[in-house]
């Protein structure tokens, strides 16, 4: 039976993927933490403490009194945030993952922290971008990612500390908002389709970019963590990705059902220059043959669902 301990459990992926992972292991096998509390079913079901990932001691102890074997690192600054805020991003990012790394090295423990399409960049081949190739980021936020992945890699090799993780592309969820990204239009689309039948994108028309329903997104996190290590030849930085759309693309998805919806466009350049340096669309092969990655969710069952959740949420009918 594992203990995992997740950072950054507030967040987007973490607020789903804690439940989860309580249904599967037990409320009190999964330690959630944070930089404060808020109002959240997280802190209702289970433990949960505060830790702060540039705090190497706060998650030494949290680790030693909880008896954790696995670290799922969620806590990070997002693209949007990390441009404008570059020493945070750093800090949070490669600080945090150094101090979680440490103390797995320290105590035997597994860690598991995602990656990003971030950690391409405007060099990397742009359709179909391999597993293995050119990464180049010129954004803050992509240097942590790429320097993250290599760091776990490091730590795996020299230390043998059980590393793990995937490139995750932009996640679409209706738990939980997402936290400062460049995808992030992709889910306040269906927010605003709902609320206002009508939407700004702050992205181009064409600007495709690889996507993921949570769902999915969640199943990666838990098939790679059961997945037997022997097969695994990556290990940090698995290319995984569910469907690749433009705005128009998903627009028309969201206006099919809702035939009065209306999307103009207000193009932020320095989202637009972030998302023009990442991949139109990721060859996920590696993952698929390593442990059977397998996503459930389209563009277009991914609509269905989330404005059937999101009339629920919204209390829209
Ligand atoms: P999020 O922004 O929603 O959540 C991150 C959480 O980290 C927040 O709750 C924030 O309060 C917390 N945090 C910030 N600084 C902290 C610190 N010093 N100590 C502890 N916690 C801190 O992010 P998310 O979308 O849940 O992303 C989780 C991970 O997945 C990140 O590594 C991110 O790069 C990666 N990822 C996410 C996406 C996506 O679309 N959501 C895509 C690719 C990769
Ligand atoms: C972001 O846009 O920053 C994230 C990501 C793809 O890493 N959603």
């Amino acid at each position: 039976m594992k203990k995992i301990l997740v950072t950054g459990a507030l967040g987007q992926i973490g607020s789903e993927l804690t439940m989860n992972l309580r249904e599967k292991y037990g409320n009190d096998n999964v330690i959630a933490s944070g930089l404060n509390k808020k109002e959240s079913k997280v802190i209702e079901t289970g433990p949960f403490e505060i830790v702060d990932v540039t705090n190497a001691q706060q998650i030494a102890d949290i680790v030693k009194k909880h008896k954790v074997d696995w670290i799922i690192n969620l806590a990070a600054i997002l693209s949007a945030v990390g441009e404008n805020k570059p020493t945070l991003a750093w800090n949070v990012n490669m600080g945090g993952l150094f101090n979680i790394l440490e103390v797995a090295r320290e105590e035997n423990l597994g860690v598991f922290t995602p990656s990003s399409i971030a950690a391409f960049g405007p060099s990397t081949p742009k359709d179909e971008t391999p597993q293995d190739t050119i990464q180049r980021p010129n954004t803050m936020y992509g240097v942590t990612k790429v320097s993250g992945e290599i760091l776990c890699d490091y730590y795996y090799e020299k230390y043998g500390v059980d590393t793990r993780g995937v490139r995750f592309p932009g996640l679409i969820s209706h738990e939980t908002l997402p936290g400062g990204g460049t995808t992030d239009y992709a889910v306040h689309i269906y927010y605003e389709a709902l609320k206002n039948g009508e939407f700004t994108c702050p992205l181009k028309k064409g600007t495709k970019m690889d996507m993921m329903y949570m769902p999915d997104a969640i199943n990666a996190i838990v098939d790679l963590l059961e997945a037997d290590p022997s097969k695994l030849k990556h290990r940090n930085a698995f290319n995984v990705t569910a469907m690749s759309f433009d705005p128009e693309e998903i627009y028309r998805e969201i206006k099919k059902r809702m035939p009065e919806f209306k999307m103009d466009y207000n193009v932020k350049p320095e989202l637009q220059k972030i998302a023009d340096s990442w991949p139109n669309s990721l060859d996920d092969t590696q993952a698929k043959k390593q442990w059977d990655w397998n996503p459930r969710y389209d563009l277009s069952a991914m609509t269905d669902d989330m404005l059937e959740k999101l009339r629920k949420k919204l209390d829209i009918k």
